[in-house]
């Protein structure tokens, strides 16, 4: 199972205490605004980390659900503030994933504004990226982080990217996205998204496009994943009585 590779027990009889090391997960933050080619960025990490256990958490999974009176006036709701985010369910989600536990992360659906059932089940695992427009944004958040990454894409390349994803795949009407990205998206952006660019390590122009980048980012983790197994999970070690059932 997933915990397997993240606990190992190690019993030592003279001292009757038993040792468990519990591998830290190295967690990478992708922010940038809308449709700056976020997912693609970590898309193409993850095809190229073949050999880790990766797992994909987007901060849009923890958008808090509408209420029926919010329902009503959705075109007025902001999906662009640090308010809309459940930042304290990611938090705890990302405290239990830190110590092997799996956890189930609510599956949110954009036509609805709720989530829907089944929720996604994700296991422990070495690396773990989460993706986001505001991922960068609370401090809480940040710490857990061993690299934070900007995705940073020209404006009008997002809206324009924006109108073919939400008109094409989301079925919405053209107007309303315009209005949306006038009132909330562009506002939110220049108040919460791009003040967070600051804190990254690495800031990638031109998203996707930016092979060089992807690459240079790709042999980083794969150097720290290195040195993370030999050092940083001993920086975590418990050690307990064995008569302590695990
Ligand atoms: P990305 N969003 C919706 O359109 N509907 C929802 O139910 C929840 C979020 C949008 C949100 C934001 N904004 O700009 C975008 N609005 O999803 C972030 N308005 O997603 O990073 O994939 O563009």
């Amino acid at each position: 199972s997933g915990d397997e590779k993240h606990l190992s027990l190690q019993s030592n009889a003279s001292t009757d205490t038993a040792l468990v090391v519990l591998k830290v997960p190295f967690v990478i933050g992708v922010a940038g605004g809308t449709a700056s080619g976020k997912t693609t960025v970590c898309n193409m990490i993850i095809s190229q980390l073949q050999n880790q256990r990766v797992v994909l958490i987007s901060q849009e999974a923890f958008y808090h659900p509408l209420t029926a009176e919010q329902l009503e006036k959705v075109h007025d709701h902001n999906f662009d503030h640090p308010d809309a985010f459940d930042t304290e369910l990611l938090l705890s989600c990302m405290e239990k994933l830190k110590h092997g536990q799996q956890i189930s992360i609510p599956n949110y659906d954009f036509k609805c504004h709720k989530m829907i059932e089944p929720a996604r089940v994700v296991n422990p695992s070495e690396v773990i990226i989460l993706d986001g427009i505001l991922i960068l944004h609370d401090p809480r958040i940040r710490d857990l982080m061993s690299m934070k990454i900007f995705v940073d894409s020209d404006s009008d390349v997002r809206l324009a990217r924006r109108i073919r994803r939400d008109t094409v795949e989301r079925n919405r009407n053209i107007l309303n996205v315009l209005d949306q990205y006038a009132k909330h998206v562009k506002p939110g952006f220049e108040e919460f998204i791009l003040p967070t660019k600051k804190f990254a390590d690495v800031i990638i122009p031109r998203g996707a496009d930016n092979d060089v980048a992807i690459d240079l980012i790709v042999q980083h983790i794969r150097t720290k994943l290195g040195q993370h197994d030999l050092c940083k999970i001993y920086s975590n070690v418990f050690v307990i009585p064995s008569t302590f059932q695990i």
